[in-house]
């Protein structure tokens, strides 16, 4: 794999950190190519958990990083936050953050520095308390120990075509796929998406989180973005009845204040970046597209009147059986 570094003429164009090894692909490892809106992207398939190529270096090896992460010891009081890709996750971790320490003040770090996916298991364990990890891993990759010490998981969701919107704005900014890609051509392609993938599709992960709901858990507790924005305060008083916490009123209201979009996105600036950017234009683009608009039913200024009844076709195809129902417009 390539090095990323300047030629000592012009400033570097920042790059992620690629910090970790990563051992030769050998015949034994499965490579799919998923085909994103036009952009063929050469993944490593470790289970239902893709690992892209192209940044492989940025992200622990998965072949031994998945493994270590289902045998990592977990403490009962560690809470996980699992949801699919560009579902609030940001907003949830912060919240959580906030009523587990009693007090309105963002967590100095950004959300990724706690998160399954990016950090190795003992860096993960020796987090201060209290940890609350993030992931958009599956059941199937989170620690055992989760289950056996009972962990408290919050599993947030967010209604798929508002999702898909923010995906695609997310994977251009990271240039994961050409920047030039239509939304039209992007959403055509994802109805095609066959690939079962954590990380990709919405439909797999969703399915496959519903799947693991029916057999009854009472430590995982569920939240959705539209509820959260309809009503921030309420939805954070009930969330924290459930972690156990004192929060009166004043707190859950100042929490709610501090976790508006407009005001995260401000706070973004001031955190400790889990990948050092040392270039404030390029830290700027990111902040723009984690924290783009916030808002629940951006999706129709997208979707045609054609693709909606296409989508809406293909949701009850693939989600048979699943009776949740998504709020599209509040
Ligand atoms: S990530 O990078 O996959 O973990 O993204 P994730 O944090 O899950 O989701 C990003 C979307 O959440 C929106 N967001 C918020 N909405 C409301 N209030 C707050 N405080 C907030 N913080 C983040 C963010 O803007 C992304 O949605 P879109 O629709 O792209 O704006």
């Amino acid at each position: 794999m390539e090095d990323r570094k300047s030629d000592g003429k012009n400033p570097p164009e920042w790059k992620p950190e690629l910090k970790y090894d990563f051992d030769p692909i050998t015949s034994d490892d499965d490579i799919v190519t998923v085909d994103l809106g036009g952009t063929p992207i050469q993944c490593l398939k470790i289970g239902d958990a893709l690992q892209n190529l192209r940044t492989a270096r940025m992200l622990p090896d998965y072949r031994k990083h998945i493994p270590s992460i289902r045998n990592m010891e977990m403490d009962h009081d560690d809470v996980i936050i699992c949801a699919f890709t560009k579902s609030g996750t940001h907003w949830l971790w912060e919240i959580t953050s906030m009523l587990r320490n009693e007090k309105a003040d963002y967590h100095g770090k950004e959300k990724t520095s706690a998160m399954l996916e990016f950090i190795p298991a003992e860096v993960l364990r020796s987090l201060p308390k209290p940890r609350i990890y993030n992931t958009h891993f599956t059941p199937q990759c989170l620690p055992k120990q989760v289950f056996d010490k009972r962990c408290k998981i919050l599993f947030l969701q967010r209604n798929p075509k508002d999702v898909l919107v923010s995906l695609l704005s997310f994977l251009k900014g990271h240039t994961f796929i050409d920047s030039t890609i239509q939304w039209e051509e992007f959403i055509s392609k994802y109805m095609e998406l066959e690939v079962e993938s954590s990380l990709l599709n919405w439909f797999y992960y969703t399915r496959q989180w519903f799947e693991f709901l029916k057999e009854g858990h009472d430590n995982i507790y569920c939240l959705s973005y539209e509820d959260m924005k309809e009503d921030s305060v309420g939805e954070i008083t009930k969330l924290a009845k459930f972690l156990e916490v004192e929060a009166n009123n004043d707190l859950v209201k100042d929490i709610a204040v501090k976790c508006s979009f407009q005001n995260m996105k401000k706070a973004a600036g001031s955190k400790q970046e889990t990948f050092a950017i040392n270039n404030k234009e390029v830290a700027q683009k990111i902040t723009n597209f984690t924290y783009r608009k916030g808002e629940v039913g951006d999706w129709k200024n997208y979707f045609t009147v054609a693709v909606n009844e296409q989508f809406n076709a293909l949701y009850d195809k693939k989600m048979k059986g699943i009776d949740f129902k998504y709020r599209y417009s509040l």
